[in-house]
Protein backbone atom coordinates (compact mmCIF):
# COMPACT_ATOMS: atom_id res chain seq x y z
CA UNK A 1 0.00 0.00 0.00
CA UNK A 2 2.81 2.87 0.65
CA UNK A 3 3.86 2.86 -2.51
CA UNK A 4 1.00 3.69 -3.94
CA UNK A 5 1.15 6.79 -1.13
CA UNK A 6 3.40 9.47 -3.20
CA UNK A 7 4.99 11.89 -0.96
CA UNK A 8 6.17 15.39 -1.11
CA UNK A 9 7.72 17.16 1.68
CA UNK A 10 7.58 20.94 2.53
CA UNK A 11 9.25 20.80 6.13
CA UNK A 12 12.18 18.95 6.60
CA UNK A 13 9.59 17.98 9.99
CA UNK A 14 6.61 16.18 8.38
CA UNK A 15 7.34 14.01 5.43
CA UNK A 16 6.28 10.43 5.38
CA UNK A 17 3.15 8.79 6.41
CA UNK A 18 4.32 8.10 9.64
CA UNK A 19 4.46 12.14 10.25
CA UNK A 20 0.72 12.41 8.73
CA UNK A 21 -0.14 9.06 11.00
CA UNK A 22 1.22 10.83 14.15
CA UNK A 23 -0.28 14.57 13.56
CA UNK A 24 -3.33 13.16 13.08
CA UNK A 25 -3.19 10.81 16.37
CA UNK A 26 -1.45 13.85 18.57
CA UNK A 27 -3.53 16.93 17.29
CA UNK A 28 -6.68 17.55 19.21
CA UNK A 29 -8.51 20.22 16.73
CA UNK A 30 -8.60 18.70 13.67
CA UNK A 31 -10.07 21.04 10.67
CA UNK A 32 -10.75 18.71 8.09
CA UNK A 33 -11.72 20.48 4.28
CA UNK A 34 -13.48 18.37 1.75
CA UNK A 35 -14.93 18.02 -1.58
CA UNK A 36 -16.59 15.98 -4.27
CA UNK A 37 -13.72 13.61 -4.78
CA UNK A 38 -14.94 12.08 -1.21
CA UNK A 39 -18.11 11.51 -2.70
CA UNK A 40 -16.98 10.02 -5.99
CA UNK A 41 -16.99 5.98 -4.35
CA UNK A 42 -20.72 6.77 -3.25
CA UNK A 43 -21.78 7.12 -7.04
CA UNK A 44 -21.54 10.77 -7.31
CA UNK A 45 -19.47 12.32 -9.93
CA UNK A 46 -17.10 15.47 -9.42
CA UNK A 47 -16.73 18.34 -11.38
CA UNK A 48 -13.21 18.63 -12.71
CA UNK A 49 -12.15 14.99 -12.94
CA UNK A 50 -11.72 13.82 -16.38
CA UNK A 51 -14.77 11.91 -16.04
CA UNK A 52 -16.64 14.36 -13.82
CA UNK A 53 -19.66 16.23 -14.37
CA UNK A 54 -18.11 19.40 -16.25
CA UNK A 55 -16.51 16.60 -18.63
CA UNK A 56 -20.21 14.84 -19.26
CA UNK A 57 -21.96 17.81 -19.60
CA UNK A 58 -19.52 18.57 -22.76
CA UNK A 59 -19.09 15.42 -24.26
CA UNK A 60 -23.32 14.54 -24.16
CA UNK A 61 -23.95 18.31 -25.79
CA UNK A 62 -27.60 17.82 -24.08
CA UNK A 63 -27.51 21.52 -23.23
CA UNK A 64 -26.87 24.13 -24.81
CA UNK A 65 -24.18 25.63 -22.52
CA UNK A 66 -21.15 27.54 -23.49
CA UNK A 67 -19.06 26.30 -20.32
CA UNK A 68 -20.65 23.80 -18.54
CA UNK A 69 -19.70 25.70 -15.48
CA UNK A 70 -22.65 27.84 -16.41
CA UNK A 71 -25.19 25.19 -15.45
CA UNK A 72 -24.33 26.67 -11.74
CA UNK A 73 -24.14 30.00 -12.22
CA UNK A 74 -26.75 32.04 -10.92
CA UNK A 75 -27.11 34.40 -13.93
CA UNK A 76 -27.64 31.70 -15.98
CA UNK A 77 -30.08 30.05 -13.46
CA UNK A 78 -32.42 33.25 -13.00
CA UNK A 79 -32.51 33.46 -17.18
CA UNK A 80 -33.12 29.68 -17.94
CA UNK A 81 -33.85 27.75 -14.45
CA UNK A 82 -35.63 24.76 -16.57
CA UNK A 83 -32.27 24.18 -17.79
CA UNK A 84 -30.72 23.40 -14.42
CA UNK A 85 -34.09 21.84 -13.46
CA UNK A 86 -33.86 19.08 -16.41
CA UNK A 87 -30.31 18.32 -14.96
CA UNK A 88 -30.77 18.38 -10.99
CA UNK A 89 -32.27 15.27 -10.19
CA UNK A 90 -28.97 13.25 -10.97
CA UNK A 91 -27.33 15.22 -8.44
CA UNK A 92 -30.34 14.91 -5.95
CA UNK A 93 -29.30 13.76 -2.84
CA UNK A 94 -30.79 9.81 -2.80
CA UNK A 95 -29.70 6.29 -0.82
CA UNK A 96 -26.18 7.68 -1.09
CA UNK A 97 -23.75 5.52 1.74
CA UNK A 98 -21.40 7.47 3.07
CA UNK A 99 -17.72 6.78 2.12
CA UNK A 100 -14.72 5.69 4.27
CA UNK A 101 -13.97 8.91 4.34
CA UNK A 102 -17.17 10.25 5.61
CA UNK A 103 -16.85 7.63 8.04
CA UNK A 104 -13.27 8.98 9.24
CA UNK A 105 -14.55 12.57 9.54
CA UNK A 106 -17.23 10.89 12.01
CA UNK A 107 -14.65 8.62 13.43
CA UNK A 108 -12.82 11.69 14.56
CA UNK A 109 -15.51 13.93 15.88
CA UNK A 110 -16.27 10.79 18.02
CA UNK A 111 -12.92 10.78 19.66
CA UNK A 112 -13.34 14.60 20.52
CA UNK A 113 -10.33 15.73 17.71
CA UNK A 114 -12.83 17.15 14.62
CA UNK A 115 -12.51 20.81 15.21
CA UNK A 116 -14.51 21.24 11.73
CA UNK A 117 -15.47 19.50 9.09
CA UNK A 118 -15.99 22.64 6.08
CA UNK A 119 -16.98 20.58 3.11
CA UNK A 120 -18.07 22.21 -0.35
CA UNK A 121 -20.44 19.32 -1.29
CA UNK A 122 -24.23 19.59 -1.12
CA UNK A 123 -24.77 16.12 -0.84
CA UNK A 124 -25.30 16.17 3.53
CA UNK A 125 -23.22 12.77 3.03
CA UNK A 126 -21.57 14.02 6.30
CA UNK A 127 -24.57 14.57 8.16
CA UNK A 128 -25.65 11.14 7.10
CA UNK A 129 -22.89 9.69 8.63
CA UNK A 130 -23.48 11.56 11.56
CA UNK A 131 -21.36 13.93 11.77
CA UNK A 132 -22.54 17.64 13.36
CA UNK A 133 -19.56 19.55 13.48
CA UNK A 134 -19.89 20.16 9.80
CA UNK A 135 -20.11 23.62 7.57
CA UNK A 136 -21.60 22.87 4.61
CA UNK A 137 -19.94 25.99 2.53
CA UNK A 138 -21.87 25.52 -0.30
CA UNK A 139 -25.09 25.03 1.45
CA UNK A 140 -27.37 21.43 0.27
CA UNK A 141 -30.77 20.60 -0.90
CA UNK A 142 -31.91 20.37 2.93
CA UNK A 143 -34.02 24.09 2.14
CA UNK A 144 -34.68 25.98 -1.09
CA UNK A 145 -35.76 29.42 -1.13
CA UNK A 146 -37.98 31.66 -3.66
CA UNK A 147 -35.62 34.37 -5.65
CA UNK A 148 -38.61 37.12 -5.55
CA UNK A 149 -39.70 36.84 -2.01
CA UNK A 150 -36.62 34.66 -0.39
CA UNK A 151 -38.88 32.49 1.60
CA UNK A 152 -37.71 29.47 2.84
CA UNK A 153 -39.07 26.14 2.94
CA UNK A 154 -37.69 22.64 3.65
CA UNK A 155 -36.21 20.94 0.48
CA UNK A 156 -38.48 18.10 0.39
CA UNK A 157 -41.37 20.63 -0.41
CA UNK A 158 -39.55 20.68 -4.33
CA UNK A 159 -38.37 17.07 -4.37
CA UNK A 160 -41.07 15.93 -6.53
CA UNK A 161 -40.02 18.41 -8.93
CA UNK A 162 -36.70 17.96 -9.11
CA UNK A 163 -37.81 14.69 -9.90
CA UNK A 164 -39.84 15.33 -12.32
CA UNK A 165 -37.40 17.95 -13.46
CA UNK A 166 -40.11 20.58 -13.21
CA UNK A 167 -39.41 24.52 -12.16
CA UNK A 168 -40.72 24.38 -8.89
CA UNK A 169 -42.70 27.60 -7.86
CA UNK A 170 -43.38 29.98 -5.05
CA UNK A 171 -46.71 28.88 -3.71
CA UNK A 172 -46.96 32.66 -2.08
CA UNK A 173 -45.36 34.39 -5.46
CA UNK A 174 -48.13 32.54 -7.23
CA UNK A 175 -50.93 32.38 -5.21
CA UNK A 176 -54.05 32.69 -7.06
CA UNK A 177 -55.12 36.14 -6.29
CA UNK A 178 -51.76 37.40 -7.67
CA UNK A 179 -50.75 38.82 -10.58
CA UNK A 180 -50.87 36.75 -14.02
CA UNK A 181 -47.34 36.09 -15.72
CA UNK A 182 -44.84 38.34 -15.21
CA UNK A 183 -41.40 38.02 -15.46
CA UNK A 184 -40.57 37.53 -18.67
CA UNK A 185 -37.10 36.94 -19.38
CA UNK A 186 -34.50 36.53 -22.46
CA UNK A 187 -33.47 32.76 -22.85
CA UNK A 188 -31.68 30.18 -25.30
CA UNK A 189 -34.55 28.76 -26.44
CA UNK A 190 -32.65 25.75 -27.46
CA UNK A 191 -31.87 24.89 -23.87
CA UNK A 192 -34.99 25.81 -22.60
CA UNK A 193 -36.92 23.98 -24.76
CA UNK A 194 -34.59 20.37 -24.04
CA UNK A 195 -34.98 20.97 -20.32
CA UNK A 196 -38.88 19.15 -19.22
CA UNK A 197 -39.66 22.58 -17.15
CA UNK A 198 -43.60 21.78 -16.19
CA UNK A 199 -44.71 25.11 -17.77
CA UNK A 200 -42.49 25.92 -20.21
CA UNK A 201 -43.94 24.62 -23.40
CA UNK A 202 -47.24 26.01 -22.81
CA UNK A 203 -46.05 29.64 -21.87
CA UNK A 204 -42.74 30.16 -24.35
CA UNK A 205 -42.92 33.08 -26.53
CA UNK A 206 -40.95 32.25 -29.53
CA UNK A 207 -40.08 36.13 -30.05
CA UNK A 208 -39.06 36.46 -26.31
CA UNK A 209 -38.17 32.84 -24.76
CA UNK A 210 -40.24 31.56 -22.15
CA UNK A 211 -42.31 33.76 -19.59
CA UNK A 212 -41.25 32.01 -16.28
CA UNK A 213 -43.83 32.63 -13.57
CA UNK A 214 -42.71 35.07 -10.94
CA UNK A 215 -41.15 33.66 -7.66
CA UNK A 216 -39.07 30.36 -9.03
CA UNK A 217 -37.84 28.18 -5.80
CA UNK A 218 -34.38 27.73 -6.07
CA UNK A 219 -32.47 25.18 -3.45
CA UNK A 220 -30.37 26.72 -1.28
CA UNK A 221 -27.13 25.28 -2.92
CA UNK A 222 -24.53 28.23 -3.57
CA UNK A 223 -24.11 28.77 -7.25
CA UNK A 224 -20.93 30.61 -8.58
CA UNK A 225 -21.94 34.54 -8.29
CA UNK A 226 -23.81 34.07 -4.62
CA UNK A 227 -22.10 34.58 -1.72
CA UNK A 228 -21.51 32.46 1.18
CA UNK A 229 -23.71 32.37 4.35
CA UNK A 230 -22.22 33.91 7.39
CA UNK A 231 -22.63 31.08 9.03
CA UNK A 232 -18.69 30.08 6.57
CA UNK A 233 -17.27 33.80 8.23
CA UNK A 234 -18.22 33.09 11.88
CA UNK A 235 -17.42 29.59 12.02
CA UNK A 236 -14.00 30.34 10.15
CA UNK A 237 -13.00 33.60 12.72
CA UNK A 238 -13.65 31.49 15.31
CA UNK A 239 -11.77 28.32 14.47
CA UNK A 240 -8.55 29.90 12.66
CA UNK A 241 -6.88 30.72 16.15
CA UNK A 242 -7.80 27.07 17.31
CA UNK A 243 -6.67 24.58 14.56
CA UNK A 244 -3.91 22.35 15.06
CA UNK A 245 -3.97 20.41 11.91
CA UNK A 246 -5.71 20.75 8.31
CA UNK A 247 -7.09 18.36 6.20
CA UNK A 248 -7.55 18.59 2.76
CA UNK A 249 -9.23 15.55 1.31
CA UNK A 250 -10.84 15.48 -2.68
CA UNK A 251 -10.70 18.89 -3.72
CA UNK A 252 -9.34 20.57 -6.53
CA UNK A 253 -9.12 23.91 -4.44
CA UNK A 254 -10.45 25.77 -7.07
CA UNK A 255 -13.16 27.74 -5.84
CA UNK A 256 -13.17 30.52 -3.75
CA UNK A 257 -13.46 31.64 -0.87
CA UNK A 258 -13.06 27.67 0.34
CA UNK A 259 -10.42 27.34 -1.72
CA UNK A 260 -8.89 30.23 0.43
CA UNK A 261 -8.45 29.10 4.13
CA UNK A 262 -5.15 27.61 3.64
CA UNK A 263 -4.11 31.40 3.63
CA UNK A 264 -6.11 32.31 6.63
CA UNK A 265 -4.85 29.81 8.48
CA UNK A 266 -1.34 30.31 10.64
CA UNK A 267 1.36 28.88 9.04
CA UNK A 268 2.25 26.90 12.30
CA UNK A 269 -0.49 24.63 11.66
CA UNK A 270 0.97 21.24 9.65
CA UNK A 271 -1.30 20.93 6.25
CA UNK A 272 -2.10 17.47 4.66
CA UNK A 273 -2.98 16.96 1.20
CA UNK A 274 -5.00 13.57 0.40
CA UNK A 275 -5.95 13.71 -3.77
CA UNK A 276 -6.34 11.56 -6.59
CA UNK A 277 -4.04 14.26 -8.45
CA UNK A 278 -1.61 17.00 -7.67
CA UNK A 279 -2.95 20.57 -6.60
CA UNK A 280 -0.40 22.26 -7.43
CA UNK A 281 -1.15 25.89 -6.39
CA UNK A 282 -1.00 24.81 -2.53
CA UNK A 283 1.99 23.59 -1.02
CA UNK A 284 0.95 21.50 1.95
CA UNK A 285 3.52 19.74 4.49
CA UNK A 286 2.71 15.90 3.55
CA UNK A 287 1.14 14.86 0.11
CA UNK A 288 -0.77 11.54 -0.27
CA UNK A 289 -1.92 11.10 -3.97
CA UNK A 290 -4.24 8.43 -4.50
CA UNK A 291 -7.64 7.26 -4.04
CA UNK A 292 -8.85 8.59 -0.44
CA UNK A 293 -10.40 6.01 0.32
CA UNK A 294 -7.38 3.70 0.44
CA UNK A 295 -5.56 6.22 1.62
CA UNK A 296 -7.59 6.71 4.70
CA UNK A 297 -8.22 2.92 5.13
CA UNK A 298 -4.49 2.86 5.11
CA UNK A 299 -3.98 5.26 7.88
CA UNK A 300 -6.67 4.12 10.25
CA UNK A 301 -4.85 1.04 9.94
CA UNK A 302 -1.60 2.61 11.05
CA UNK A 303 -3.42 4.51 13.57
CA UNK A 304 -5.32 1.20 15.10
CA UNK A 305 -8.69 2.99 14.12
CA UNK A 306 -11.48 1.35 13.33
CA UNK A 307 -14.35 3.19 11.43
CA UNK A 308 -18.00 3.35 11.81
CA UNK A 309 -20.12 1.66 10.04
CA UNK A 310 -21.14 2.67 6.79
CA UNK A 311 -24.82 4.11 7.86
CA UNK A 312 -25.72 6.15 11.19
CA UNK A 313 -27.74 4.86 12.97
CA UNK A 314 -29.49 7.40 13.91
CA UNK A 315 -29.34 9.20 11.01
CA UNK A 316 -31.71 6.71 9.36
P1 LIG B 1 -13.61 19.26 -8.15
O1 LIG B 1 -13.07 20.55 -8.65
O2 LIG B 1 -14.35 18.42 -9.09
O3 LIG B 1 -12.34 18.46 -7.60
C1 LIG B 1 -12.45 17.16 -7.08
C2 LIG B 1 -11.06 16.67 -6.72
O4 LIG B 1 -11.21 15.41 -6.11
C3 LIG B 1 -10.14 16.51 -7.93
O5 LIG B 1 -8.90 17.13 -7.66
C4 LIG B 1 -9.97 15.01 -8.07
O6 LIG B 1 -8.68 14.64 -8.48
C5 LIG B 1 -10.23 14.55 -6.65
N1 LIG B 1 -10.78 13.19 -6.60
C6 LIG B 1 -11.71 12.61 -7.39
N2 LIG B 1 -11.94 11.36 -7.01
C7 LIG B 1 -11.15 11.13 -5.94
C8 LIG B 1 -10.92 10.01 -5.11
N3 LIG B 1 -11.58 8.87 -5.28
N4 LIG B 1 -10.02 10.13 -4.11
C9 LIG B 1 -9.34 11.27 -3.93
N5 LIG B 1 -9.51 12.37 -4.68
C10 LIG B 1 -10.40 12.30 -5.68
O7 LIG B 1 -14.53 19.45 -6.86
P2 LIG B 1 -14.29 20.43 -5.62
O8 LIG B 1 -15.02 19.81 -4.51
O9 LIG B 1 -12.88 20.78 -5.44
O10 LIG B 1 -15.03 21.75 -6.11
C11 LIG B 1 -15.98 22.40 -5.35
C12 LIG B 1 -17.37 22.33 -5.98
C13 LIG B 1 -17.73 20.94 -6.40
C14 LIG B 1 -18.41 22.67 -4.95
O11 LIG B 1 -19.05 23.83 -5.32
C15 LIG B 1 -19.38 21.49 -4.88
O12 LIG B 1 -20.69 21.89 -4.65
C16 LIG B 1 -19.21 20.82 -6.17
N6 LIG B 1 -19.61 19.41 -6.27
C17 LIG B 1 -20.13 18.74 -5.21
C18 LIG B 1 -20.50 17.42 -5.33
C19 LIG B 1 -21.08 16.71 -4.15
O13 LIG B 1 -21.76 17.32 -3.34
N7 LIG B 1 -20.80 15.41 -4.01
C20 LIG B 1 -20.33 16.76 -6.56
C21 LIG B 1 -19.81 17.49 -7.63
C22 LIG B 1 -19.45 18.80 -7.48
Amino acid sequence: MSRELQLRDKLPNYNTVEDAVRLIRESKRILILTGAGISVSCGIPDFRSRNGLYASLKLQGEYDLDDPQQMFDINYFRENPAVFYSFASRIYPSNFVPSPCHRFIKLVENRNQLLRNYTQNIDTIETLAGVTRVVQCHGSFATASCLLCRRQVPGSDIEDDILAQKVPLCSVCNAPQLAPLTGKRKSRKKSAKKAKGGWDSEDEDESDGPAYPPGIMKPDITFFGEKLTDNFDHSLAADRSEVDLLLVIGTSLKVSPVADILCHLPHSVPQILINKTPVRHINPDIILLGNSDDIIAHLCNRLGWELPPPKNEAAT
